[in-house]
């Protein structure tokens, strides 16, 4: 065998030998020219299809930043509506690109999984909404009754937590689907429902019996809910969780879809310059173009933008910001830097 076909030889050996790395996330998606997005589906605020059959919501227009980061086109989002109980092993088996299902980060469900967060994009909490005619007045009045709650959630563990700290004995009946809770809710099967807070208004105010129903004041758990990705995925991970950083720093930095062309024509701010691009280096790292910033901006907006539209005052909710402004006004919203 002459050196050339010892050298084609050994190559294709060692290539055989070598198992392909798995390709990951950020590659299949630029392959297939489209991001599929697991969702809830019937979540007002969060992620909801609509009675003009059109996607809406928080977690929706975190997939589309995601698609125009990726593909420079929101719209090209595949959304995939997904169970509470089954969302990490449907995520973990390659159904879907990433979960944007108002699902809280904790330890349990990230170390030693097959599955990681990318990043916390909402704060919620746990909270307990009763009939005004049950004259229940706070949680501990609610000891010895029966509390409905969604299967495969971290409320069933929260709700036995706080009542077994105070020595009060609780009963949780726990339904299957989000559907079925509020079901056996609504037919007083339970004396109180627990879930998110903001899921739990916006399902009470969907109803459209709020005035029968009062929220209790406790708080019991803290709900930081973003997305989640498959383990061993760092690039794909990256993307997710930079994607919402971005929309963060635009907020904080007053860019918004109005204002970003003008704004990139100002080319004097070096930070600007290379959130924007003009200066390359933050596409590169995360294998993006450098207009990926740009794209999400303007195509989908700003976090305060895509907060207010879904879930704060231009939408039926009318959510305060609260805990989650900007931690530049007092919030804990906080951007790590772009750079
Ligand atoms: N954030 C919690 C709860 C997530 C969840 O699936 N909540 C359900 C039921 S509590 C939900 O919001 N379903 C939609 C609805 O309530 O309409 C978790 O990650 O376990």
């Amino acid at each position: 065998m002459n050196i050339l076909g010892w050298v084609i030889a050994s190559t294709i050996a060692l290539l055989l030998a070598v198992p392909a790395a798995a390709q990951s996330t950020l590659e299949t998606v630029k392959k297939r020219g489209q991001l599929i997005c697991g969702v809830d589906g019937t979540l007002p605020g969060f992620s909801l299809f609509n009675a003009v059959k059109e996607w809406e919501g928080l977690d929706v227009d975190l997939c589309r930043a995601v698609a125009a980061a990726v593909l420079g086109d929101a719209t090209k989002v595949k959304f995939v509506s997904v169970s509470a109980s089954d969302r990490f092993d449907r995520l973990a088996a390659g159904d879907f690109d990433v979960l944007a299902r108002n699902s809280t980060v904790t330890l349990q469900r990230s170390a030693g999984k097959k599955v990681r967060f990318a990043v916390v994009n909402y704060i919620d909490g746990q909270t307990f909404v009763v009939p005004k005619k049950l004259k229940i007045e706070q949680l501990a009045n609610l000891s010895g009754s029966t509390v409905c709650l969604a299967k495969g959630t971290t409320h069933e563990f929260n709700l036995k937590a706080w009542f077994g700290a105070r020595r009060l004995s609780i009963t949780p009946i726990s339904l299957d689907t989000a559907e079925a809770m509020y079901g056996a809710f609504y037919a007083s099967r339970c004396a109180a429902v627990t879930a998110d807070s903001t899921a739990l208004a916006a399902a009470i105010v969907r109803s459209g019996r709020a005035a029968e129903y009062r929220m209790l004041p406790e708080v019991i758990s803290k709900e930081p809910l973003g997305p989640y990705v498959r383990d061993g995925d760092s690039p794909w991970l990256d993307v997710v969780r930079w994607t919402h950083y971005a929309m963060l720093e635009a907020e904080d930095r007053g860019i918004s879809a109005k204002n970003i062309d003008a704004l990139k024509r100002e080319l004097n701010d070096p930070i600007l310059r290379v959130l924007l691009g003009v200066d390359p280096g933050n596409g590169k790292a995360l294998g993006l173009s450098e207009e990926w910033i740009y794209n999400i901006i303007k195509q989908v907006g700003n976090y305060g933008d895509i907060y207010e539209k879904n879930v704060g005052q231009g939408s039926p909710l009318k959510f305060a910001r609260g805990i989650n402004a900007l931690a530049s006004k007092g919030g804990q919203m906080y951007a790590l830097p772009l750079r």
